[in-house]
């Protein structure tokens, strides 16, 4: 991957320069920077080519916006189309939003906007947006978001269908992102605070990058690859193992001194089609032929799998979601079941001992709070340990939410499993918004956000008491920009986790780390009543003032006011003045006005109350000719701050 500045841009995509590109926004939503559009309205095909030898061309027979659109015709194959080089424009770790417009020629079909990279010429193609039904009649949008996670010496995005090799028309495609803010350095590590045992947090492919691997290393002495270790990633074929997806996160872990918890060998979801396939193709049943095929596969799968790892991987979850408390023998009728009883897990805990003497291996669940679920996991594991099945912990998930479960019943569910030789761990830790499928907001309600604080406040305190048995507590993910719960159980945004959409420290962080500070300003959520509130002056307001990023005509910065009165800062104006003629162009976490080189801020909604001792950081993005100074001088609510 080349070196980039986010905006230095290859010309034939970009559309115009910062200043055009970024434009007003409200306080508390950033705007998009776009750092490409093809629009054919300059009667260019603007860089895209055929991804084989298919024709591209100008076309004003339709166009979505204008007059121009582009035509694609001679296509061979179904993943031949359109295609648009993006190495120059995309930098690994950021999440872009990808948008096309799709009009076939004649007849209908599903068309999907997607990624081709390669690395030392081996290709990954990946799917932005999946299968969306395209026909004659009229453009259909397709919009998807894509982040890089690895080196690329080529990148490309393109339009393909599913089934027919028709003409098909695209236009006005876009691809923007949301400019990252620099993670906190001024709060205390979660790891730090909390040393009872490993906080973990589960990852996927580009956290390890830019500020998601910041925030990750700063945060968190353990990972668990989220999906990257599950059978379909490491063996999509029988027999043929890869470890591309999770390679990488293993070696960042092991460059940050982390533990790592593979997740996991034997699960009913995300494993191939082929494992439950007899030896003709067809589904298995259960027959004894059958039943030693399935376990010489499962067998093979963690022989491969957990020795490419050895001892770094620490504990194992070998076996997920195995219970289902309706049955009468308390066991999910997942295939496994069906086909080999309980001999599936015999033999999954037998081999990960032989093969990984030295790591914890773990029997994980969900819903483990629930008394009837958690008596069905107990009674499994007693029987399976007093047969002599090396079970060495129990996981719990703890999916849960803002008022649910009870702390009681937690501590029941901890309280359970003491005594018969496992450890417990919390696996898969996370706290929706929502209390029901049937909710949905535009944004976190605040009275949600601190109601979630509250309850990260009475988990952690309760994990930290149960310190004797509990070896590990990981969050289902790192920041909630990347949840699985924006799709399940329906689709919508929720935010689950300690830090929030751009890796800021929630109330939920102070939940954890420092009870006293829920609702301070570091709290996009919510604010505390002032006991007492001062206009500040010298000595009582320290601003610092950085360039995060800086590139030819535009920079990124960063304002941060610390109170270091006694009094709480009520509401406050910012100033400076600039003195090389930059612009502020998109401000983020307040508004702002210029008037020639005079800067205004005024706090969000959310950051006016600055404690003693706290502070509010405000982001911006401008431009620049000549040279980019530092402003010398800084006032809060009229008054000069000391300049840090
Ligand atoms: O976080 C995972 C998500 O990206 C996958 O789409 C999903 C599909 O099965 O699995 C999620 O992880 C699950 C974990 O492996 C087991 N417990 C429940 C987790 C959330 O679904």
């Amino acid at each position: 991957m080349r070196a980039l500045a986010r905006l230095a841009l290859a010309t034939c995509v970009v559309a115009a320069p910062l200043t055009a590109v970024v434009a007003a926004h409200a306080a508390d939503e950033p705007t998009p920077v776009t750092v490409l559009t093809s629009d054919f309205e300059d009667n260019t095909v603007q860089g895209w080519t055929g991804r084989s030898a298919e024709t591209l061309a100008v076309s004003t027979t339709v166009a979505h916006g204008g007059t121009h659109s582009l035509a694609v015709t001679g296509r061979t194959a179904t993943w031949n189309g359109p295609s648009l080089s993006v190495l120059d424009t995309f930098e690994k770790g950021t999440s872009y939003t990808i948008s096309a417009w799709v009009r076939l020629a004649d007849g209908s079909d599903n068309a999907r906007l997607s990624v081709e990279r390669r690395t030392s010429g081996t290709a990954t193609y990946e799917t932005v947006v999946g299968n969306t039904a395209v026909n004659s009649s009229g453009w259909v949008n397709l919009s998807g978001h894509y982040t890089l996670s690895a080196d690329v010496d080529f990148l490309t995005v393109y339009v393909e269908t599913a089934s027919t090799t028709g003409s098909l028309y695209i236009d006005d495609v876009t691809a923007s992102y949301v400019p990252a803010l620099p993670i906190q350095t001024d709060i205390p590590s979660v790891k730090d605070v909390v040393t009872e045992f490993p906080v973990g947090a589960a990852i996927t492919g580009a956290e390890i990058t830019t500020e998601h691997g910041d925030l990750l290393a700063k945060h968190f002495n353990s990972v668990t690859p989220g999906n990257a270790l599950k059978w379909d990633a490491t063996e999509p074929t029988e027999n043929v193992f890869s470890y591309t997806q999770a390679d990488p996160l293993i070696a960042f872990a092991k460059a940050h001194g982390m533990k790592v918890r593979g997740h996991t060998l034997v699960w009913h979801n995300q494993t191939p089609a082929w494992v439950f396939q007899d030896a003709t193709g067809a589904a298995m049943t259960a027959t004894a032929e059958n039943k030693a095929l399935l376990l010489a596969r499962l067998e093979n799968h963690i022989r491969n799998v957990a020795a490419h790892y050895g001892d770094t991987i620490g504990t194992w979850d070998v076996a997920n979601e195995v219970i289902d408390e309706s049955q009468s023998d308390g066991m999910r009728r997942s295939t496994w079941y069906d086909i080999t009883g309980l001999d599936y897990l015999r033999t999954a805990f037998a081999v990960a001992r032989e093969v990984a003497p030295t790591a914890k291996l773990c029997i994980n669940d969900y819903n483990t709070n629930v008394a009837a679920k958690r008596d069905a996991l107990y009674n499994l594991v007693v029987k399976l340990k007093a047969e002599g099945v090396p079970i060495d912990c129990v996981g719990h998930q703890m999916h849960i939410n803002v008022s649910w479960p009870s702390i009681s019943d937690t501590e029941a569910m901890l309280k359970k499993f003491e005594g018969i030789g496992v450890e417990q761990q919390i696996t898969e830790m996370d706290v929706s918004i929502y209390t029901s499928s049937g909710e949905t907001f535009p944004a976190p309600p605040a009275d949600r956000l601190l109601s979630q604080a509250y309850m990260y406040r009475d988990m952690f305190a309760l994990f930290r008491k149960y310190r004797a048995d509990l070896t590990s507590v990981t969050l289902w993910g790192l920041a909630d920009d990347n949840t699985w719960l924006d799709t399940y159980p329906v689709a919508r945004k929720d935010a689950p986790l300690l830090f929030d959409t751009r890796l800021q420290a929630k109330s939920a962080y102070w939940g954890v780390v420092d009870p006293s500070r829920i609702g301070g300003t570091s709290s996009p959520s919510a604010s505390v009543s002032p006991s007492t509130s001062a206009s500040p002056g010298a000595g009582t307001c320290a601003v610092t003032y950085r360039v995060t990023g800086s590139w030819t005509g535009g920079f990124q910065g960063e304002v941060k006011i610390a109170n270091s009165g006694t009094a709480v800062i009520s509401g406050w104006k910012l100033g400076w003045q600039f003195t090389g003629g930059q612009v502020v162009a998109q401000l983020w976490n307040g508004s702002v006005t210029q008037s020639g080189s005079a800067v205004t801020v005024t706090n969000a909604s959310w950051n006016g109350t600055i404690a003693a001792g706290g502070s509010a950081s405000v982001g911006f993005l401008g431009s620049w000719t000549g040279s980019n100074p530092v402003p010398a001088a800084f006032t809060v609510n009229g008054t000069a701050c000391t300049v840090l």
